[in-house]
């Protein structure tokens, strides 16, 4: 039997660490790694379901072409010949800019970013630009502070108050919770600030049902409160702090009365929720990617910043803002090339599809590694048009997902149980390897590799000089320093001495003021006057929305609010149980359409419909359709109902600012 420390690749904040042990007769099994510094021992469903992918049927196991409406096998000589054919044709042709490279993370693996270094190499493709994911909470925490940080996630057991904002750990974080429970062991109070009640609100003392996409209006009701009460930490604002008078006029708008209505949170709900944020320190907030999936999604996250800002609650233990982390990419190698050496065409993810369709030069080819756009982009139904229009598309990936099935060709790639790979996210401070345990199934074959060769085909070999290994040397190599390197890694998890346990503990603020910027210059010139401001004028949308809902609550053709939030036991279209789409509702809305559990109700929206089994629950906001993300057998997503739109930041797309009919389904 082999047994050897790993890491779980996947897209989460959470990167378990893993114990895989192989033998013959007992196959692959999967523990978590007791001795990791942050999972310590749990792992969540997933684990074991990569390890079942390795060995299943719906495992990719050959190159396949496609070949009069089917996919026939080829050899990887074959696939290498036809690739290299067509990007040497489509360079030829229309240049470089006529191949679409579309890429997210479905594997976290430093190496899997080779992928782009081709790319690049051939001189920059056409690429997508800003984000599916965090781009508008991301790009507002530049703003404002100068830079993504947050401390060690052990710090939020120090805090007093921990707000969890559009987020819930129980699903999308498993392992906070743990230091949650440890916090309010010893005094802190919780609080879940959420349309739906969600499993995290079972320990947290306070539960906040909002409106969907007012968080920013309700962030900036309570900023009104606490300084018409002058509940700031003075000496904190005055040292660290830039345009409070500029905010505070834009706050004083936002009178109680007014947010209540936009809200739905009554005024003295409002004025504890001020109170319970000025009064108690430290104070965490562990904000969501939840509540920037809206238009004003940006702005949302500068106004909840701004709370922190006000009452002094960033760089000291115990405080700040949860959101992510720019840590280690700036201590390691990248495999990417530099942005000097090549010009991209890019495209905003929102309008992808759009901007295909229209491009000039045209695409050409398509290759697609590390994500499933068919599925987990907006506006599915004009991404199929766009993609069929593609002459030749090219998916690697290690089953045959719904943009695989629709490609010419598609190409096995290795699971992280066949390789050696890095994981050093954006949200881990633990640095850790996925090990190699069994040789790589069928013909699957390690990214690293095929780019390679590739490389080497189109005479591009110079670029292209390591072999796997010796990438991982290249990546870690600014490391040797504290003693951190591949074979210290194959040991096990370090934590990495460069993650200050408490962010801006210094208050400097890499902001061109130096301070917090609750008025942006930056902001300003990049976006204009219309969205550099918390007045949330991005969200303008959804809360007229809310003001005719408060007046006249069902009317319109689509009148609720649709969510997609992230699945508790799948990640994306990954290890979906496919049983068909669900939704969640409330009680009074399945009265409504005469639905009760086990029903199936057809949701409509301006851009699509599907039908879902329907479950009742007390939890979920009432006026509210929640249908987690994801895709069904038939490799339909959710993404058919909603279209590609902007956030005010960031470029990423606002995909739960949307709105949806019911109706029953009667036929069976
Ligand atoms: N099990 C599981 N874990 C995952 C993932 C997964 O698919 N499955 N995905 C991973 C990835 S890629 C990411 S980005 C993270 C995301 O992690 P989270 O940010 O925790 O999760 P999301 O599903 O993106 O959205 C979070 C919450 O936002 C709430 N929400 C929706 N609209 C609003 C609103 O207007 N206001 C407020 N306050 N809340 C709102 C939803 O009800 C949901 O509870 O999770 C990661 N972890
Ligand atoms: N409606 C709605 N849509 C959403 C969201 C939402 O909340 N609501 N969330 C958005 C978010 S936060 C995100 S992050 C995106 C995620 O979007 P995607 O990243 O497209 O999501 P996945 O379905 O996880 O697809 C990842 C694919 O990578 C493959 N893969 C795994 N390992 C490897 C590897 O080593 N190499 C290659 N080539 N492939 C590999 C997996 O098999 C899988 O098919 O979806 C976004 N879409
Ligand atoms: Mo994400």
């Amino acid at each position: 039997m082999t047994v050897l420390r790993s890491a779980c690749p996947l897209n989460c904040p959470d990167s378990c660490g893993f114990v895989v042990e192989y033998s013959e007769d007992k196959g692959l099994q999967v523990r978590g790694d007791k001795e990791h510094p942050l999972t310590k021992g749990i792992v969540c469903s997933k684990a074991q379901a990569q390890a079942q992918r390795v060995f299943s049927a719906e495992r990719l196991r050959f190159p396949l072409l496609r070949d009069r409406g089917g996919l026939r096998r080829i050899s990887w000589a074959e696939a290498n010949t036809l690739l290299t054919d067509k990007i040497k044709e489509t360079l030829e042709e229309v240049g470089s800019w006529g191949i679409l490279h579309h890429y997210d993370y479905g594997h976290n693996g430093k190496l899997r970013e080779l992928d782009r270094r081709f790319f690049q190499a051939l001189g920059g493709v056409t690429e997508p630009r800003g984000s599916m994911c965090w781009g508008a909470g991301y790009r507002a925490q530049e703003i404002d502070f100068g830079g993504v940080l947050a401390g060690d996630w052990t710090q939020v057991s120090q805090a007093r108050v921990i707000i969890l904002w559009g987020r819930d750990p129980a699903v999308t974080n498993l392992h906070m919770v743990p230091l949650l429970l440890e916090a309010k062991k010893v005094g802190a109070k919780i609080v879940v600030i959420n349309p739906v009640r969600v499993k995290s609100a079972d320990f947290a003392q306070d539960y906040v049902q909002v409106h969907p996409g007012s968080d920013g209006v309700l962030a900036m009701g309570i900023a009104h409160i606490i300084l018409r009460e002058g509940w700031l930490d003075w000496d904190f604002v005055r040292r660290s702090v830039h345009g409070l008078e500029a905010f505070a006029l834009r706050a004083k708008e936002y009178n109680p009365e007014r947010v209540a209505m936009l809200t739905g949170i009554p005024v003295e709900k409002q004025e504890e929720l001020a109170q319970t944020i000025s009064r108690t320190r430290p104070v965490t907030i562990l904000a969501g990617y939840g509540l920037q999936r809206y238009s004003g999604g940006g702005n949302t996250l500068r106004a909840i910043d701004a709370l922190l800002a006000l009452t002094g609650n960033l760089g000291q233990p115990g405080a700040g803002i949860h959101y992510g982390y720019q840590y280690h990419s700036r201590h390691l190698n990248k495999v990417t090339m530099d942005p000097q050496d090549y010009q991209s065409r890019t495209f905003p993810h929102p309008f992808l599809a759009e901007e295909i369709s229209k491009a000039d030069p045209p695409v050409r080819l398509a290759v697609v590694t590390r994500s499933n756009p068919l599925v987990q982009q907006p506006n599915s139904l004009l991404w199929r048009e766009v993609w069929r229009k593609i002459p030749f598309k090219v998916t690697f990936d290690i089953t045959l997902t719904e943009t695989a099935r629709h490609s010419d060709l598609v190409l096995p790639v290795t699971t992280a149980f066949e390789d050696e790979d890095l994981i050093a996210t954006s949200w881990s401070p633990i640095l850790q390897l996925t090990r190699k345990i069994v040789e790589p199934r069928y013909e699957a074959r390690s990214e690293a590799v095929i780019f390679t060769e590739l490389a080497q085909r189109l005479g591009l070999e110079e670029v292209f000089p390591y072999t796997p290994e010796q990438w991982l040397e290249y990546v870690l190599a600014p490391l040797a320093e504290y003693g951190i390197t591949l074979e210290s890694l194959r040991k096990g998890p370090l934590r990495t001495p460069y993650i200050p346990e408490v962010a801006w503990q210094d208050l400097q603020f890499k902001t061109p003021s130096g301070k917090i910027e609750l008025a942006s210059e930056i902001a300003l010139a990049e976006y204009g006057d219309a969205v550099a401001d918390p007045l949330l004028e991005g969200s303008r949308d959804a809360l007229n929305m809310n003001l005719e809902f408060t007046k006249t609550p069902s009317q319109g053709e689509y009148p609720w609010y649709l969510i997609t939030p992230h699945p508790h036991h799948a990640l994306h279209s990954q290890f979906q149980e496919a049983e068909g789409f669900r939704l969640y509702i409330h009680p009074q809305l399945a009265e409504k359409y005469y639905l009760s559990t086990g029903d199936r109700a057809l949701v409509e929206t301006e851009h699509g419909q599907l039908l879902a089994w329907v479950s009742v629950s007390e939890d979920i906001h009432p006026q509210t359709v929640v249908l987690p993300e994801g895709g069904t057998e038939e490799g339909w997503g959710v993404n058919q109902l909603l279209a590609g739109k902007a956030s005010d930041f960031g470029e990423s797309t606002p995909y739960y600012e949307a709105r949806c009919q019911l109706r029953k389904w009667l036929v069976d």
